[in-house]
């Protein structure tokens, strides 16, 4: 494991939480489950020498404060500007991102529009020869939208090595699990179906991920399905599907303390 990803895991990990507990909003357990990807990406992934990094966009963009975080963690913004700015009147770091922000590279919040950006941004970066890649998150939940898969069988067609699609398969959506909701699984034959080479990985493996999402596909987009627990890291959050929209309150941060310190103490 990549110590830098793993340090800047547990600081966006406590970012989140504090971030959510100052503002009083939900979406933690969504926030929880991607921490480990981005902290892989920003850490090992995007970053290129000498030129702009690869390209991220969320998806599912109810996370942010895990790109928020994540963004802090790297030096691209402040922490403490995270947790005053996130919700707040007046604030500049909205419940879902927006483009304009330093390093936030898509306006999200309306699930499924990021695959087909992430089309747009792949094949313009390939016709300019820029070499640089697109990786784009998408929810479980997400892939119930037609526009995803839209994007899905272009970028299939076109054969856009260079993308990556990142499916964050914690099983959960908003009001149940995605089994009962809509079924896609198994995804990587579906995937592999529209021309995708398609690889699954344990979502909170910080080297599976390292070196999943680290190599383009040849010919081929690439779909990394992370295998995820939503509310990743706080027990009580785990696996809970009310900790989708449940907010934290200020009495709430003893049992969050223990648990972030209990969490320092095995890193
Ligand atoms: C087009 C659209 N419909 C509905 C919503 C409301 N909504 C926000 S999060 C969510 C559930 C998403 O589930 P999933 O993609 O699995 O993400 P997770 O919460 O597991 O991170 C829904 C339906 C939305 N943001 N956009
Ligand atoms: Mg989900």
């Amino acid at each position: 494991m990549s110590a830098l990803s793993a340090q800047r895991a547990e600081a966006a990990r406590r970012t989140v939480l504090d971030a959510a507990l100052a503002a009083g909003t939900c979406h933690i357990g969504s926030a929880l489950s991607i921490v480990d990807v981005l902290a892989v990406l920003y850490a090992d992934v995007l970053p290129r020498a000498g030129a702009e990094p690869h390209r991220f966009l969320l998806s599912k963009g109810h996370a942010a404060t895990a790109l928020y975080a994540t963004l802090a963690a790297a030096g691209v913004m402040d922490a403490g500007e995270v947790v005053a700015g996130y919700c707040a009147d007046g604030g500049h770091l909205a419940g879902h991102p927006e483009r304009g922000v330093p390093g936030v590279e898509m306006t999200g919040g309306s699930l499924g529009h990021g695959p087909a950006i992430a089309v747009g941004t792949a094949l313009a970066d390939r016709h300019a020869a820029a070499g640089r890649r697109t990786f784009c998150l998408v929810g479980d939940g997400e892939l119930n939208e037609g526009s995803v898969w839209e994007a899905i069988a272009l970028a299939g067609h076109l054969g856009l090595g260079d993308l990556t699609l990142v499916v964050d398969a914690n099983g959960l959506q908003g009001l149940g699990p995605t089994a009962d909701v809509v079924d896609l699984e198994p995804l990587l034959p579906k995937l592999s179906s529209f021309g995708w080479d398609a690889r699954e990985v344990g979502g909170h493996d910080h080297d599976a991920l390292a070196s999943a999402l680290g190599a383009p596909g040849s010919d081929r987009p690439v779909a990394v399905v992370a295998r995820t627990t939503k509310g990743h890291g706080i027990s009580f959050m785990e696996n809970e599907l009310m900790w989708h929209y449940k907010s934290l309150k200020a009495a709430d941060r003893p049992r969050i303390e223990a648990e972030l310190a209990a969490r320092e103490g095995v890193a």
